[in-house]
């Protein structure tokens, strides 16, 4: 049987990841931090099968002492702090988790468990204020955020690792992917939220910040799959996942709002707080090596995404 540490599991995608290792058979292993009060509610339906592990990625005696007691064939690391947003207010708590907390992966990896397949959750924030479009996995980065900055660091030492101690990571490019299991605070998520609520008679305006932006957004159980993929390959190597489309804020909240018979324009408000110090105007991925190379191909287009993100939170507050 073969056995997976998923960093992240309480996560939007570790918990879609785990859903996948325990169908194709692994036994998964989760590392979750410590916290006063639990936060399962990604992972509730699989809890009983995963074993977990206390850790932080800051803190390498946590993640070596994981590594080296599980031994692992192949480790996701999926945690991050993963809000842009947030990323300008605590720069350098972003700085040590989602950079350096990489680095202290990868050296708990090489201590003790070198022949470990290694996935890093990189993204398209790295791509930032675009050299160019689409993106590819040749695209200059330009990033745009702590955030981005940080992810760039995890890209390259992933990378350097693969270089310096020929071990098999892998760096996954990932364009924005949401779902029903999506944090609250990112922009999909809290328009469909809102729209649930609205429609519900719970909430009465959306308050959100620039709506022009674009992104190339895809379905989370279709990305994950591209993760757990590119560690089956015979050499490790970068890909982009992404489904080459791009739409506006705009067009998401038109798209919820219609679903629910209600138009965006009696509800939507433009709040400053919600606009960011720098912005990335425009993400569009170019997909073709991982459709390629590894045969993958996203199964939910944009529409069906926003419409299975209202229709859930609908279900929730009714
Ligand atoms: P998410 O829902 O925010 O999940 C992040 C996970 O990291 C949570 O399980 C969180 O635990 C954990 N975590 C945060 N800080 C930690 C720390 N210091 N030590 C250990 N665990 C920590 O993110 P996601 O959307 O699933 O994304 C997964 C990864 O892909 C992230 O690295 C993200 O940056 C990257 N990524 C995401 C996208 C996207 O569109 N979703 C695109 C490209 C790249 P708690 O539950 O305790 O907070
Ligand atoms: O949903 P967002 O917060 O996602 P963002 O910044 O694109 O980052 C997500 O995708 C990255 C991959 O490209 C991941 F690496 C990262 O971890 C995260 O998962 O914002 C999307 C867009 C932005 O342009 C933002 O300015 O929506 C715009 N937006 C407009 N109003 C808003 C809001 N974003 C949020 N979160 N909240 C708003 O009220």
């Amino acid at each position: 049987m073969k056995k997976a540490l998923i960093t992240g599991i309480t996560g939007q995608d570790g918990s879609y990841l785990a859903d996948l290792l325990l169908d194709k058979g692994y036994k998964v292993y989760g590392l979750k931090r410590r916290t006063a009060t639990p936060n399962f509610e990604n992972i509730k339906h699989i809890q009983n099968e995963i074993e977990f592990f206390s850790g932080d990625l800051r803190d390498m005696t946590s993640l070596a002492e994981a590594v080296q007691a599980i031994q692992p064939d192949e480790v996701y690391n999926l945690a991050a702090q993963s809000f842009v947003g947030d990323s300008w207010r605590q720069p350098i708590y972003t700085s040590e988790v989602t950079g350096l907390g990489v680095t202290n992966m990868l050296e708990s990896i090489r201590l003790s468990k070198p022949d470990a397949r290694f996935y890093q959750a990189s993204s398209s924030e790295m791509f930032g204020k675009v050299i160019e479009t689409p993106q590819t996995e040749n695209t200059p980065f330009y990033p745009r955020s702590p955030y981005g900055v940080a992810k760039v660091y995890g890209h390259w030492i992933t990378v350097n690792y693969r270089e310096s101690y020929g071990m098999y990571a892998c760096s996954g490019i990932l364009f924005n992917h949401e779902s029903p299991r999506r944090g609250i605070e990112f922009v999909t998520r809290k328009v469909s939220d809102s729209v649930a609520k609205i429609k519900l008679g719970l909430q009465d305006k959306l308050l959100l910040g620039n709506l022009d932006a674009k992104r190339d957004w895809g379905f989370a159980g279709d990305y994950v799959k591209a993760m757990w993929l590119m560690l089956q390959q015979e050499e490790p190597d970068d890909y982009v996942i992404a489904t080459g489309e791009t739409h506006t804020v705009k067009e998401l909240i038109e798209i919820a709002f219609e679903h629910v018979g209600l138009n965006w324009q009696d509800y939507v408000v433009q709040d400053a707080r919600f606009m960011r110090p720098a912005e990335v105007d425009i993400l569009l991925g170019d997909p073709t090596k991982a459709k390629k190379q590894l045969n993958w191909e996203p199964q939910v287009n944009f529409e069906q995404l926003v419409k299975m993100m209202v229709e859930n939170d609908l279900q929730k507050y009714q």
